[in-house]
Order: structure tokens, then sequence, then C-alpha cells
């Protein structure tokens, strides 16, 4: 299973998480752009992969992942040595799901009231009402991570877990959303502690080096 997955991704996206994670758990795969410019993610080749039309996609032996949430657990799983969920316990691993799943339904969604608008409503004056509210709605989501959810110094504590690569992907996007990081010292320096690592640089590596 572990030498045939393929992630489908697109750069700038939320598919980085999933990217990040496949570096860290030392996965064989193979990343395949989606060129998001030429409206690929919905073209019918795409659609056969991941009907959604979105990526993320990780194509296993099994059968196709979507949702971020799920492919950062199953990577996690499959590679248990590289100790990126705890699986002796139900509690922490909840912990794990619990902050991930808030950043897949609340965060990236309010995140996407900037660019996809579209999906919600139609009509340029409620599509510009939804862009007006991202800096608010995803500054005080990140309030609420920076007071209340971050253990520090990694974002369950002392181990590094797949929220760690989740959490860094969608804090890329605070400045484009009117955001202001510096009001938040801890997303801040987790930011830039996970720029230094070697995995992190190598997913970003990849994406950037393939934009056309
Ligand atoms: N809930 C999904 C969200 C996937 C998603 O919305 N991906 C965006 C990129 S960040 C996408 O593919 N957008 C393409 C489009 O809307 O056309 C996840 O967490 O994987």
């Amino acid at each position: 299973m572990k030498q045939s997955m393929k992630l489908f991704y697109a750069a700038h996206t939320c598919a980085l998480a999933s990217h990040i994670a496949l570096e860290e758990a030392g996965a064989e795969y193979v990343a395949i752009r989606i060129d998001f410019g030429a409206d690929e993610q919905r073209k019918p080749d795409y659609l056969a992969i991941n009907p959604k039309g979105h990526v993320p996609a990780l194509v296993t032996e099994l059968g196709v992942l979507t949702e971020t949430p799920a492919i950062l657990a199953f990577i996690a799983q499959s590679f248990p040595d590289a100790g990126l969920a705890p699986f002796d316990d139900p509690f922490s691993f909840a912990k794990i799901q619990s902050f991930n799943s808030y950043l897949c339904s609340t965060v990236h969604v309010a995140h996407a009231h900037r660019m996809r608008g579209y999906r919600w409503a139609d009509g340029q004056a409620a599509i510009e009402a939804m862009q007006r509210k991202v800096p608010q709605s995803v500054g005080s989501c990140f309030s609420l991570i920076e007071k209340e959810m971050f253990a520090g110094p990694w974002v369950m504590g002392a181990t590094y877990t797949v929220c760690d690569p989740y959490l860094f992907t969608l804090s890329q996007w605070l400045e484009a959303d009117g955001v202001d990081i510096h009001k938040m010292p801890k997303i801040s320096e987790h930011r830039l502690r996970m720029m230094g690592r070697p995995e992190v640089a190598r997913a970003i590596a990849m994406e950037t080096r393939s934009e056309v």
C-alpha cells in the first residue's frame, strides 16, 4: 500500500498539510499537481478520482481518501514509527481529531468565504459581504486557537503531531485573509518553527517548484 500512494495537490492549498505529513512519515508516494489555473479540478479525469472537485485526494491501494483530517489520521496510523499521533490513548487521539475537525469545518470554511463565496450565495453584494467578514471570522478562529487550544511548543504540547502541519498550512493564509499574525505570538512562533523542519521545506519546495 505504502509504495503506490499518490497525493493530488495544488500549490498554496490545504493539500500542503497532507504533503508535509507524508514527508514526516517517510512515506513513498508521488505528488501530482492539479492546475487550478486550468480548472483541472473540475475536469472529468480528476472528478473520476475525487468527485468533490477538491484537493487533496490520496490514492491508496485500498481506495481514494479525501478530507484532510481523514488523510492525516490515515498517514499517522499507516506509519506508526513516525509518531505523528498517539494510538494507545483514545482520549489524546480524539483531541487531535477535535483540533483537526475544527480547522476543517470552521477555520477553512471561514477562509473560503474570501475566494469561494459563490458556493454559498449568488449576487455580487452577498459575495462582497462575505469577503468583508473574513478578517473578523478567520481572526476570531485563530484568536481562539492562540488563547485556548494551542498547548505549545507544538499544537498538542511537547509532541509534534498531525495537527502541526495542518495549523501551519492554514496559518499561511492569514496575511491574505487580512489577519495580523503578529498579534498571535504562539502561532507566529509555530510558523517559524515549522519552517525550520526539513520535511516542511521539502514539501513546499516540491509544490512551488512545479508552479506554472
Ligand atoms: N474539507 C476539504 C476541503 C478541500 C478544499 O476545499 N480544497 C480546496 C483547496 S484548499 C480546493 O480544492 N478548491 C478547489 C475549488 O474550490 O475549485 C479538506 O479539508 O480536504
